[in-house]
């Protein structure tokens, strides 16, 4: 073939074209709207793309969370919702698919993930415990301290090397964590938080090897292993392509085998479950799960509801089945390889491995001029907006938020901009005009100038705040 024949996109990335396991049939129209009409959408969202109206958005990458399409046989037992305050159909149906796949035994909804990490950090930890965890997240952290735990990272130091290609960076550092155990004594351990993947580092995955080492670790010290089954799906994915022993294994076996070396698990089904809304607590103790069934009625709603319509159930109960589908994981997955590729193509400083759920640019890499308080990741979530509409999130010093003790700023090592890919959205020809805008601001990364944070608010302030150029 001489250079000048056209090539598939398979063909140059030296590979057979992979396709989606669906077909579209509805489809909702784009808005675009002109760079003048950007630039005055930004300085109205005061350069913060949380603050923007979806209407002002042509591609949205802001996030996969309640994003996804949902399938024709989700939206039909949308039809089937049992609206009963109390015992709904669905409920049961969404109880038998957690319980089949993710395997515990007991299970209330809530409304979304941060209404089962409010639960699980009110009924686990004591004031004044600690809480290793295989890197921060936003909603997590923080419920975590409203409750009175000190969260500490304990996550393997190649997670905070955007460059660092090792298969498992979402890995608990073993050594970090007996630190942790000997120095504060087990009994002042709450539990450990393992989420898989991790989103804060880029969607990376956790080994089911270091799953594993945790079970007999936390089992030897009598410590409990909680798990963040958000993108679990995502994560077993990974198993299957990188760990020895795991080829010949279904991703849905790879998913039911790591949830066996946990006691329980909080979910933000939101993400890989393929709904818009709903999520889940669940445990294997009973009397531990006494409790949280007690407070799900203070704050979700009924055990059997959780804060979501019979309806909502049953979809996620749906969706739950549709996303272990192997097909359906490689082609989520493949999408968001597929961006990587185009913008390593061009050497676009971003997180490596690419994750399961969205790129992550090295927004240091792009504005080495900026410090970080001139919050290069928001100015960069900025500039993609003005460039093309595309709407993504910062995920950097913004995110991190302050020290809950001593009030300054946690300054991460990573400082990110993520282009987060829905599921089922978008297609391959929208990831190549993300790409082509990734490229063109990278061009012109040098005229970049920053941004001063003018408001802040005081929990998860990245959502609310606003900046004014520099
Ligand atoms: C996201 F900017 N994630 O990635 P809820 N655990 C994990 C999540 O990714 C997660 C939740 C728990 C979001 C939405 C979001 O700082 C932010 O259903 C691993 O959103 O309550 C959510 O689940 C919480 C965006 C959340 C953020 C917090 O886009």
């Amino acid at each position: 073939m001489s250079n000048s024949t056209p090539q598939t996109m398979g063909q140059q990335f030296g590979r057979r074209s992979w396709a989606e396991p669906w077909k579209i049939k509805m489809v909702e129209p784009l808005t675009m709207v002109g760079r003048a009409e950007r630039q005055k959408a930004l300085v109205e969202a005061g350069y913060n793309t949380f603050l923007l109206r979806s209407e002002e958005v042509y591609i949205d990458l802001l996030t996969d969370s309640g994003t996804s399409a949902m399938s024709d046989r989700q939206w039909a037992g949308m039809m089937t919702g049992d609206e009963a305050y109390a015992g709904s159909r669905n409920y049961y149906n969404l109880e038998a698919a957690i319980r089949n796949h993710y395997g515990y035994r007991y299970i209330v909804p809530t409304h979304q993930g941060r209404g089962a990490e409010h639960l699980i950090s009110q009924v686990a930890i004591r004031r004044g415990q600690y809480v290793p965890g295989n890197m921060y997240f936003t909603t997590t952290r923080l419920h975590q301290e409203l409750a009175g735990g000190v969260f500490v990272d304990v996550i393997v130091d190649a997670a905070h090397d955007p460059a660092d290609r090792s298969p498992f960076k979402g890995d608990v550092d073993l050594a970090k964590l007996e630190r942790v155990v000997r120095e504060q004594g087990a009994a002042n351990i709450a539990y450990v938080s393992l989420a898989a993947t991790v989103n804060m580092a880029g969607g990376q995955p956790v080994s089911m090897g270091n799953a594993k080492t945790l079970r007999e670790f936390c089992g030897r010290h009598g410590i409990r292993l909680f798990l963040d089954a958000t993108r679990l799906v995502e994560n077993a994915f990974f198993i299957q392509e990188r760990e020895p022993g795991y080829a010949g294994k279904s991703i849905a076996q790879i998913a039911r085998e790591f949830c066996d070396c946990t006691d329980g698990a909080w979910m933000s089904a939101k993400k890989d479950s393929l709904v818009n809304i709903g999520g889940w607590l669940a445990v294997n103790d009973w009397t531990l799960f006494e409790e949280i069934r007690n407070l799900v009625v203070v704050y979700e709603g009924l055990h059997t509801y959780g804060g979501l319509a019979g309806r909502d159930m049953e979809a996620m109960a749906i969706g739950i089945e549709e996303s272990m589908q192997d097909d359906h994981v490689r082609s989520r997955i493949g999408q968001v390889r597929y961006l990587g590729e185009l913008l390593e193509d061009w050497d676009i400083p971003m997180v490596q491995p690419v994750g399961g759920h969205a790129i992550f640019l090295d927004a240091r890499a792009f504005y080495p001029q900026l410090t970080q308080d001139q919050y290069p990741a928001q100015t960069l979530a900025a500039e993609l907006y003005l460039d093309s509409g595309i709407r993504s999130m910062e995920r950097g010093v913004v995110s991190a938020g302050r020290d809950a003790v001593t009030g300054g700023h946690h300054y991460p090592k990573l400082e990110l901009t993520r282009l987060t890919i829905p599921r089922r959205v978008y297609t391959q020809a929208h990831m190549d005009v993300v790409a082509e805008s990734v490229k063109a601001v990278y061009d012109g990364r040098a005229a970049a100038r920053g941004l001063k944070m003018v408001y802040e608010p005081r929990y998860l302030r990245f959502f609310q705040a606003r900046f004014e150029p520099l």
